[in-house]
Formats: C-alpha cells, sequence, structure tokens
C-alpha cells in the first residue's frame, strides 16, 4: 500500500486577498481538483497569530470562501472548511510542538520578516506557526501541497516533521500496522506520515509589488497601489497597472534582459502567468515595445481574467447562508478524516482514552 495522492492547502483570513494569492495558489487548486481529491482549508487559526478585529476576520473568513468558490473550486467534489471548525488540527499541532525542534523553528525566515525587530513581543503562536501548518497538511496525511514560492521553507519543516515522526515512532508504527510503505529519495521508507512535495510551479510563484518589484505582493503592504485585490473593480486594476513601477527602457526581446530589472519581470511574469503561458513567449510579443504599448495590454488581460471572479465573490458573498453552510459541510467532512488520523496517532505516541 502506499499513498493516495491527496492535495491540501490553505490561506489566511487576514483581508486584501490579492493577485499573488489568486496566482500563486487558488488558480492551482482549481487546477488539481481535475485529478485528485482537493481540501482546501480558511486557516482562521493561523490568521490570530497576529491580532485580528474579530469582526472583520469573521468576514474575511467568508470572503476567501467566496473567493475559492468563484475561482471555480467544487465545494461537492471536494472540502473547504474553516480551520478553527477541526479541533484535530490544534491537537496535532501540540504533538508537532514536542517533535519540532527549536533549532528549526529558529531559522524560519517568515517569522523574523513578521515579527520585525520588537521579537520579544510576538506571539508564542506566530513563532510555533510552521508547526500548525504541518499539522493541518499532516492530520489529512496529504501528499501534496500547492502554494506560493514564500512557503517553501515551512514545506520544509513539516517534511522534516513527518520524518522525524516516522523515526522516532518507527517500532510502535509497525507494532501497530498503523504505517505505509513510501520512496523517500531512492529508497523505500516505512512511515505513518507522507513526505508531503510542495507544488510550486508556473510563472507566478512569487508575485511581486506593483509598487517595488523587490518585495512580494501582500496582503499587509500598507500602499493598496501595490497589490491587485481580487475584489478590485475594472477601473481601480487598469489604473493600478497603469501606475505600477517601471524603468525607462522598453521591454527585451530575451528573459535574459529581465535580469537586473525586477519591476519589468514582474510585470511580464505577471502577464505569462493570466495568459496560461511563459515569460518567453511574451517577450516575443512585447519585445522591443516601450511600457505605455504593454500595460494597457497587460490591464485588458488582468480585467479580463479578474473582473469574472470579482463578480461572482459578490454574488457568492451576497448569500451568506450558502457561504456558511459550505464552510460546516466541509468541516463535518474534513473532522471525520482528521479524526481517523488522530484515533491513530494517539495510539501511535501512547495517550489512553480513544
Ligand atoms: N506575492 C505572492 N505571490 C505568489 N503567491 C503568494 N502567496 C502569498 N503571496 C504571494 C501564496 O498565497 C497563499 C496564501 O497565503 P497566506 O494567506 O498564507 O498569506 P501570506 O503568504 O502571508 O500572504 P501575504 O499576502 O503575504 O500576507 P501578509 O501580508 O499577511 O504576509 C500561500 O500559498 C502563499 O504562498
Amino acid at each position: 500500500m502506499s499513498f493516495k495522492k491527496l492535495v491540501f492547502s490553505g490561506v489566511q483570513p487576514t483581508g486584501n486577498l490579492h493577485l499573488g494569492n489568486y496566482l500563486g495558489a487558488i488558480r492551482k487548486f482549481v487546477a488539481l481538483q481535475e485529478q485528485s481529491d482537493c481540501i482546501y482549508c480558511v486557516v482562521d487559526m493561523h490568521a490570530i497569530t497576529m491580532w485580528q478585529e474579530p469582526a472583520e476576520l469573521e468576514k474575511s473568513t467568508r470572503e476567501v470562501t467566496a473567493a475559492f468558490l468563484a475561482s471555480g473550486i467544487d465545494p461537492k467534489a471536494h472540502i473547504v472548511f474553516n480551520q478553527s471548525r477541526v479541533m484535530q488540527h490544534a491537537e496535532l499541532a501540540w504533538v508537532f510542538n514536542c517533535v519540532a525542534r527549536m533549532g528549526w523553528l529558529n531559522k524560519m525566515t517568515q517569522f523574523k520578516d513578521k515579527a520585525g525587530k520588537d521579537r520579544e513581543n510576538a506571539s508564542v503562536g506566530l513563532f510555533a506557526y510552521p508547526n500548525l501548518m504541518a499539522a493541518d497538511i499532516l492530520v489529512y496525511r496529504a501528499t501534496h501541497v500547492p502554494v506560493g514560492d514564500d512557503q517553501k521553507q515551512h514545506l520544509e519543516l513539516t517534511r522534516e516533521i513527518a520524518q522525524k515522526f516516522n523515526h522516532d515512532y518507527s517500532d510502535r508504527i509497525r507494532d501497530l500496522g498503523a504505517g505505509v510503505e513510501m520512496k523517500s529519495g531512492e529508497e523505500t521508507v516505512h512511515g505513518f506520515f507522507p513526505i508531503t512535495e510542495p507544488v510550486i510551479e508556473g510563472e507566478a510563484t512569487r508575485v511581486m509589488s506593483l509598487r517595488d518589484g523587490t518585495k512580494k505582493m501582500s496582503k499587509s503592504d500598507p500602499s493598496d497601489l501595490s497589490r491587485i485585490n481580487l475584489t478590485d473593480d475594472a477601473d481601480t486594476i487598469a489604473k493600478k497597472i497603469r501606475k505600477a513601477k517601471t524603468d525607462p527602457q522598453p521591454l527585451p526581446s530575451e528573459t535574459e534582459g529581465l535580469k537586473e530589472r525586477p519591476d519589468a519581470d514582474n510585470l511580464v511574469g505577471i502577464y505569462a502567468a493570466l495568459a496560461e503561458t511563459t515569460r518567453e513567449d511574451v517577450l516575443s510579443q512585447f519585445g522591443g515595445q516601450q511600457f505605455s504599448v504593454f500595460k494597457p495590454a497587460l490591464a485588458d488581460l488582468a480585467v479580463d481574467k479578474l473582473a469574472p471572479i470579482a463578480s461572482e465573490m459578490r454574488r457568492i458573498s451576497a448569500d451568506q447562508a450558502y457561504v456558511d453552510a459550505v464552510l460546516k459541510d466541509g468541516g463535518e467532512r474534513a473532522s471525520a478524516l482528521a479524526e481517523a488520523t488522530m484515533k491513530d496517532v494517539r495510539r501511535i505516541i501512547g495517550w489512553l482514552g480513544n
């Protein structure tokens, strides 16, 4: 027996869902549901690692759900829910708090970025965030995780946690017959948790700020002009692209020419991702052209692809009862799967009471 392919990923309900979240994650969620069983989670437990206004958190949780549905995720064929409904995530995170080493977490760059200079004042939850993320994935024994490039290090940690758990409890896993044979590089190993594969591919694994091509497009950037929000209307999208930072040179004909030009590279990458093509193809069409030609073409393409999602999000959001019903149903189905894993985990580690 080996692990069945199962996709898991999450998005934080922390407001301002943007083009980076869409191209780096949500659009891949939609594509993967054609080939595999998928579980998509609105990670409201991760959200409170930084202070969230409660009413805003509720609103954002529904908004991310609406974005999933508006983008084309099928909540009947797959599972869509908010994390806090399934308490097994927190239970497994505690186990992983005891598996992961301080030294591993001390290396996490996202904690350093988010905590900034005032580390002493950051929440313990923000520090332990990657252990909860590992639990989100492994409580379903998910094999594939589509994410943006910024999550690479956290997924590496998830793999380390799974390996250490499988190793520390290997005798017990065998005795209970709870393990599965799996490939790890060239070797075949035996373990309870899969060694999860990140799915980080395509032209937009790290969409950058429209105001600074060296900084990631982010929900928390104080400048709204830095990002295209999924709720932006056509005029706003066009205005933000018009105002996007660029340099005075025309576009190069080869990708080599984008190397020292982060703002140009970002816009070409966004175009390629939206058009579902490559940077090479975009440059074969626009190489030698000025931004005065390229930006309107990019704005038209962005409006074409994003405006239908924004209008569908508005339609779905107007029916709050429907959104809440999707989350409730998804939560119930996710709980059943998570509980099956936790029953085994509790026996493996020696917790009585199952
Ligand atoms: N700029 C980006 N380019 C590509 N992918 C991105 N993701 C985020 N930003 C980009 C991917 O979106 C998914 C959900 O992200 P998240 O909700 O966990 O939040 P985040 O990564 O912390 O997003 P932000 O926008 O950067 O928020 P703040 O400002 O709060 O830090 C993930 O798969 C992520 O990789």
